[in-house]
C-alpha cells in the first residue's frame, strides 16, 4: 500500500467531534466518544504522523457538534495533540430537526431498510439544509489550499457540494458508513430531496462505501435521479468526473490482538472465568438499535436450547447492550422488549447453578470489551442491516489462541469481506440456532483455518490501510480530472481557434444537431432548434467563406423543417442522404430495403420486452431508442439485442450496428458520418475545419478529418476529438465568438 499522501492538512468534517466534555475541578477532560467512526478517525490520527513525515508538525482539523459545549468553552480548550477542533454550533431547535429528524428518524430507518419507521416531514429536511450551510461556513474559514476535506457519514450528504460552491479547488472525499440502500428504497424521499442528496454528494471528487453493493445502488440512483452518464464507477457531471468506490472500513487491528497480551486484559480476562467457571462463552457486543436485530438474537439462542438441550447449563450468553438514543419513544419500547425476553429465557432455562443469559445494559471499558471478545467461544452478531459492523473484525482480531469462532449476519457490510465466518440470515432463528451448535462443537483445526484467512484479510487492510487507499484514490480521481481538464477549452485555445478562423480563407464547419445543437427530449421530435441557436447556425452560415453543414442521424424530413431558409449543407442518417443548399436531396448510396423484414421483429420485440423504449424508422436505418428506459434493465436488454442482432447480422454482412447517445441503430452500407465529411472536404480545400459532436456517431467524423482540424467533444466523455467542452451551452458560446 502506498502510503504517501498528497496534502498539507487534513480536515475532517463529522456530525460529533471525537469526544465530549466533562467539567473537573481542574477545568474540562475530553472524554472519548463510542462509535464506529470516531474509533476509526482516533485509531488513524494516532498513528497518521508515524506514518508520514511531512506530517509531523501538521494537525488534523475536525469539525462536529458537541452536545453539551459550555459557553466559557473556546476552541483553544480542544487542543490536544493530534487535533484541532472546529466547533459548529447548530440551535437546538434546528439540530432537533436535522439530527433527531431528518437523519434519524428518516435516513437512518430508511437506509437500514426500515421504510415503515420513517418519518417525513418538510420541516426535517429545511433542517438539515440548514445544518449543512452552517458547517459548510465554519469550513469554508479555515480551508487552505493543500488540504485534504474529508467528509463523513449520512449528516452531511449536502456538505460537498456546498464546500465546491465555496472553494472550487478542494479535494473532498466523502465516506458514507451506513448502506445505500437500493434505489426501489431510495426513491422513497421526496424528488427534490433525492435530487438534492445525489447532487450534494457529487460535489466529492471520491465517494466511498463499505462495499460494492451499496457503491452499485448509489451510482444506479446517480443515474435514475439525474441522468448523467456512468461508465462502471466513474460518474460524468457536467463538470467533472466523480467516482465511487467500495472501501470496506477496517480496524487498528495490532492495537486489538495485542491488547488481549497486556497484563491488565489478562486480569480481567482472570476475574471473568472464575465467574465463568466451565462454561462456554457466547458474546455479543451492540448499540442499542433496531437494526441490530437484537430481538432476532435473543430468538436465534432460545431456539438453540430447545433443539441443543445437551447444551444448556453448559454454555452462557452474553448479551451487552451499549445505551443509545434511549430516549426515543421506539428505542425505549425496544429496550423493554430486550428485558422482558431475556427474563422469560432465563425464567424457563436458568437453574440454581446457572444463568442462561448475563444480560447487560452498558458500555464496557476497553479492557473489558477485549477481555470478552478474546475469552468468548463464539462471537454472535445478527444485525438485520449493518453499514460494516466493526464488532465482527474486532472479535477476529482478538482471536489470538484461535479458538474462537464468527456467526455473522449476512446483512452486515462486513459479511463481504469474511465468508469464512458461518454467515447466517439473522431472520432465520433455526439457522442461527444450528450456526451456535456448529461453532460450539468446530474442531480447533478448523477454527484456525477459518480465523487465519479472515485475520489476514483484516491485518492488510486495517484502518490506516482504508485510509491511505481512500487518499490514494482521491488523488487518483483528481490526476484523471486535471487530464480532462487539460483538453477542456479554455480561453487560451478558443482564442486560438478564433484567431485560425480568422485568418482562413474558406472554412468548412460540421455540427452535430442532438446533444450538440440541441438539448435530449424524452421524444426525438420534441427536439426543436431555439431561436438563439438557429440564428447563430443562420450568421455563421450566411458567411461567404464558410460552408455550414449540419451533419446528423436524423431523416431528411425533419432535418429540413428545422434549418428551412437557412443556407446549410444537411447531412441526414449518418451519411445516407446530403442536400447541399437549395439543391435535393442526393442518397450516397442504394441499397434494398429488404433486411428491414429481419430486423424490425427482433427491434418490435425489444420494445415490448423493455417499457419506455421505441422504434424510429429511417430509409437507411431503424433505430432502438431506450432513452426514456430505466437506464440498468435497458442496459441489459441492450446487450441481449445485440447477441440477437449479431445472428441476423452474421448472413448480412451490408448490415451494421451503430451505438449513439441512448440509442442503438441498425443500418445498411458501410457509410458513416466520418466518410461524409470525406466526401465534402475532397470538394475543395479548407483552412479552417471545425467538428462538434457528442457522442460515439461523432467519433467517426473526429477520426476521419486531418489533426489540424479543430474537432470537440461535448461533455466528458473520452474522445478522438481534441477537445472537450462541458455542455451544449459552452458549445454555443464558443460558436459566437466566430466572427460572421
Ligand atoms: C457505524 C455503522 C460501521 C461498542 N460498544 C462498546 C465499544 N464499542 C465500539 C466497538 C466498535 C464500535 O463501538 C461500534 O462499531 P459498529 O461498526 O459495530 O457500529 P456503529 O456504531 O453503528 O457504526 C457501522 C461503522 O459506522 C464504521 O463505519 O461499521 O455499520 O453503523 O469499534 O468496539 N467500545 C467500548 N465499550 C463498549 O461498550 N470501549
Amino acid at each position: 500500500m502506498d502510503n504517501e499522501t498528497h496534502f498539507k492538512r487534513l480536515v475532517i468534517a463529522a456530525y460529533r467531534l471525537p469526544f465530549k466534555l466533562n467539567k473537573t475541578k481542574k477545568g474540562y477532560k475530553a472524554v472519548q466518544n463510542s462509535g464506529g467512526l470516531v474509533s476509526a478517525i482516533l485509531a488513524l490520527s494516532e498513528n497518521f504522523k508515524k506514518s508520514n513525515k511531512d506530517l509531523k508538525n501538521s494537525k488534523i482539523v475536525w469539525a462536529g457538534i458537541t452536545d453539551n459545549l459550555p459557553d466559557d468553552v473556546t476552541s483553544d480548550n480542544f487542543e490536544n495533540e493530534n487535533f484541532d477542533i472546529l466547533p459548529v454550533t447548530i440551535p437546538k431547535k434546528i439540530n432537533d430537526l436535522f439530527y433527531g429528524g431528518f437523519c434519524n428518524d428518516l435516513i437512518w430507518p430508511l437506509f437500514h431498510y426500515f421504510p415503515s419507521y420513517a418519518v417525513f416531514n418538510s420541516d426535517y429536511f429545511k433542517a438539515y439544509e440548514e445544518a449543512n450551510i452552517k458547517f459548510c461556513e465554519e469550513l469554508a474559514k479555515t480551508i487552505k489550499p493543500g488540504d485534504f476535506v474529508w467528509i463523513h457519514d449520512y449528516q452531511l450528504m449536502l456538505l460537498p457540494e456546498m464546500i465546491r460552491q465555496r472553494v472550487p479547488d478542494a479535494t473532498i472525499g466523502f465516506f458514507l458508513h451506513i448502506p445505500f440502500p437500493s434505489f426501489e428504497i431510495f426513491r422513497l424521499l421526496p424528488r427534490n430531496w433525492r435530487e438534492s442528496v445525489i447532487k450534494g454528494l457529487l460535489g466529492a471528487d471520491l465517494i466511498g462505501f463499505h462495499t460494492n453493493d451499496y457503491t452499485q445502488n448509489f451510482i444506479k440512483s446517480v443515474r435514475r435521479t439525474t441522468g448523467y452518464e456512468c461508465q462502471q464507477n466513474t460518474i460524468y457531471t457536467p463538470n467533472k468526473l466523480v467516482k465511487a468506490d467500495a472501501f470496506p472500513i477496517g480496524i487498528d487491528y495490532d492495537k486489538f490482538h495485542d491488547a488481549c497480551l497486556k497484563k491488565s486484559v489478562i486480569a480481567e480476562k482472570q476475574k471473568l472465568k472464575n465467574h465463568l467457571s466451565n462454561h462456554k462463552l457466547i458474546f455479543s457486543v451492540d448499540r442499542l438499535d433496531y437494526s441490530k436485530g437484537l430481538l432476532l438474537k435473543l430468538k436465534g439462542y432460545e431456539t438453540f436450547l430447545e433443539m441443543y438441550p445437551e447444551w444448556r447449563s453448559k454454555v452462557v450468553f452474553n448479551m451487552v447492550v451499549v445505551p443509545s438514543r434511549d430516549n426515543i419513544e421506539k428505542y425505549k419500547k425496544m429496550k423493554k422488549e430486550i428485558e422482558s425476553t431475556v427474563g422469560r429465557i432465563n425464567g424457563k432455562y436458568s437453574s440454581l447453578s446457572w444463568q442462561s443469559i448475563i444480560y447487560q445494559y452498558k458500555s464496557l471499558t476497553f479492557n473489558e470489551l477485549i477481555a470478552l471478545y478474546n475469552l468468548s467461544e463464539v462471537g454472535l452478531i445478527t444485525p438485520l442491516r449493518d453499514g460494516m459492523n466493526l464488532v465482527a473484525k474486532e472479535y477476529v482480531a482478538c482471536q489470538v489462541e484461535n479458538e474462537g469462532v464468527l456467526i455473522l449476519s449476512e446483512m452486515a457490510g462486513a459479511a463481504a469481506e469474511m465468508n469464512e465466518a458461518l454467515i447466517i440470515n439473522p431472520v432465520d432463528n433455526i439457522e442461527m440456532a444450528e450456526a451456535i451448535f456448529k461453532a460450539l462443537e468446530m474442531k480447533s483445526e478448523e477454527k484456525h483455518l477459518r480465523l487465519e484467512k479472515m485475520q489476514n484479510r483484516i491485518s492488510n487492510y486495517d484502518v490506516f490501510a482504508w485510509a491511505f487507499d481512500f487518499f490514494n484514490q482521491t488523488f487518483e480521481t483528481k490526476e484523471e480530472q486535471n487530464t480532462r481538464n487539460v483538453r477542456f477549452i479554455n480561453t487560451s485555445i478558443s482564442s486560438q481557434i478564433v484567431s485560425d478562423y480568422k485568418k482562413a480563407a474558406s472554412r468548412i464547419l460540421f455540427l452535430d444537431y442532438d446533444g450538440t445543437l440541441v438539448p435530449f427530449e424524452k421524444y426525438p421530435e420534441l427536439a426543436v432548434i431555439d431561436k438563439k441557436t438557429l440564428k447563430i447556425v443562420k450568421d455563421l452560415s450566411k458567411n461567404p467563406k464558410n460552408k455550414v453543414v449540419i451533419i446528423s442521424g436524423r431523416d431528411k424530413k425533419f432535418l429540413e423543417t428545422q434549418f428551412a431558409g437557412i443556407n446549410v449543407i444537411l447531412v441526414a442518417e449518418h451519411g445516407y442522404y446530403i442536400k447541399k443548399g437549395t439543391d435535393e436531396w442526393e442518397a450516397t448510396m442504394n441499397t434494398d430495403e429488404q433486411w428491414k423484414e429481419a430486423v424490425l421483429p427482433i427491434l418490435n420485440e425489444y420494445v415490448s420486452r423493455c417499457n419506455g423504449t421505441f422504434i424510429e424508422e429511417k430509409t437507411g436505418s431503424i433505430a432502438w431508442h431506450y432513452r426514456n428506459a430505466d437506464s440498468d434493465f435497458a442496459q441489459l436488454r441492450l446487450h441481449e439485442l445485440k447477441d440477437d442482432l449479431a445472428e441476423v447480422i452474421r448472413f448480412k454482412t451490408d448490415l451494421e450496428i451503430l451505438e449513439g447517445h441512448k440509442v442503438l441503430e441498425v443500418k445498411s452500407g458501410r457509410y458513416d458520418k466520418g466518410q461524409a465529411a470525406n466526401s465534402l472536404m475532397s470538394e475543395q480545400d479548407f483552412g479552417f475545419i471545425f467538428a462538434a459532436g457528442d457522442d460515439k456517431t461523432d467519433e467517426f467524423l473526429f477520426t476521419a478529418l486531418p489533426d489540424s482540424a479543430n474537432t470537440i467533444r461535448v461533455g466528458l466523455s473520452p474522445s478522438f476529438a481534441k477537445y472537450n467542452v462541458t455542455d451544449i451551452p459552452a458549445l454555443l458560446t464558443l460558436l459566437e465568438e466566430l466572427p460572421v
